[in-house]
């Protein structure tokens, strides 16, 4: 069986899998150095905008504190030829087929002693599509470890349901810790050193704790679709839709699964990130 086949088997049966280091500790040390230069050009600012995200106890007189650099393919070379580097490009290929669309990308940053909590939740509830031939790749730019707040998955929650992700009547991109209790007993941290990868399917139900550990954890995630899923909620920029095809052809024919989907609707009371949607959600876990 070659690599990406074995890769292909683990991710359908987990719905997750990890590949240790993909990249080389050169790749590595590049897109380390550009998320530091990224994240020092936060001092001084006080409030959170299009490329950071604020840890609430950031101060623009101190160190920064962030907790996310936002859409870092689209406005950053150096993640934008990421995106596209053919290592990574051909396992993607082999998950989701030969037609493949970014989807979307953040960098989250869990500095060292404090950084943020992500609530129980399914990459699905954000943005259903006509059939869930989407995922997230991680790249690991420091080592993922059992101590540094990892992404958590639930092995095979990828076959199962789309929980509720509201609270007070609105989306909040958070599930009641209640809800899932049963599940998240079952929980796997995704770990492995710098330059590794992580994969999960748009329905793998995961979340990651605080980082209290003393090392950082920035994780760069990298969405893609197949092209012939198409997103439920609209495409307010068509353009920028098409551009987006990375891999293989456009597809205006969509390819319409019997998969369960709830909208997520009415919108989050907080915008901005995960972080603030999540703000409503009181039955947390983390
Ligand atoms: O950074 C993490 O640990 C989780 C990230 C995540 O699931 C998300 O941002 O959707």
């Amino acid at each position: 069986m070659s690599n990406n086949a074995a890769i292909k088997k683990e991710y359908e049966i987990n719905g997750y899998v990890v590949v240790p280091s993909l990249f080389n500790s050169d790749e590595v040390d590049l897109l380390r150095k550009t998320t530091d230069d990224i994240i020092e050009s936060a001092r001084g600012k006080s409030k959170s905008d299009s490329i950071h995200d604020l840890e609430d106890s950031h101060d623009a007189a101190g160190a920064p504190k962030i907790r996310r650099i936002k859409d870092p393919v689209q406005q950053f070379d150096v993640y934008a030829a990421l995106a596209r580097n053919e290592k990574l490009l051909s396992i993607v290929r082999a998950l989701l087929g030969d037609n493949v669309r970014f989807h979307n990308s953040k960098i989250n940053i869990k500095l060292a002693e404090f950084g943020a909590a992500v609530e129980w939740h399914q990459d699905w509830a954000f943005y259903p599509h006509t059939n869930d031939a989407v995922l997230a790749v991680g790249v690991a730019l420091e080592d993922l470890t059992k101590d540094n707040g990892p992404l958590m998955v639930v092995p095979g929650s990828h076959r199962g349901p789309v929980y509720d992700h509201h609270a007070d009547g609105a989306f909040c991109g958070a599930i009641a810790a209640g809800d899932v209790a049963d599940q998240i007993k079952n929980a796997v941290p995704l770990i492995g050193p710098a330059g590794s990868i992580t994969i999960h399917h748009v329905r793998t139900l995961h979340g990651s704790a605080i980082n209290r550990s003393g090392q950082p954890r920035p994780l760069l995630l990298i969405s893609y679709t197949a092209a012939d899923a198409w997103p439920l909620m609209g495409i307010s920029d068509f353009h920028s839709f098409t551009n987006h095809l990375i891999s293989g052809s456009e597809c205006t024919a969509a390819r319409l699964e019997a998969v369960p989907v709830r909208m997520p609707l009415p919108a989050a009371a907080f915008q901005g990130s995960i972080y603030e949607n999540q703000r409503t959600q009181r039955d947390r876990a983390f």
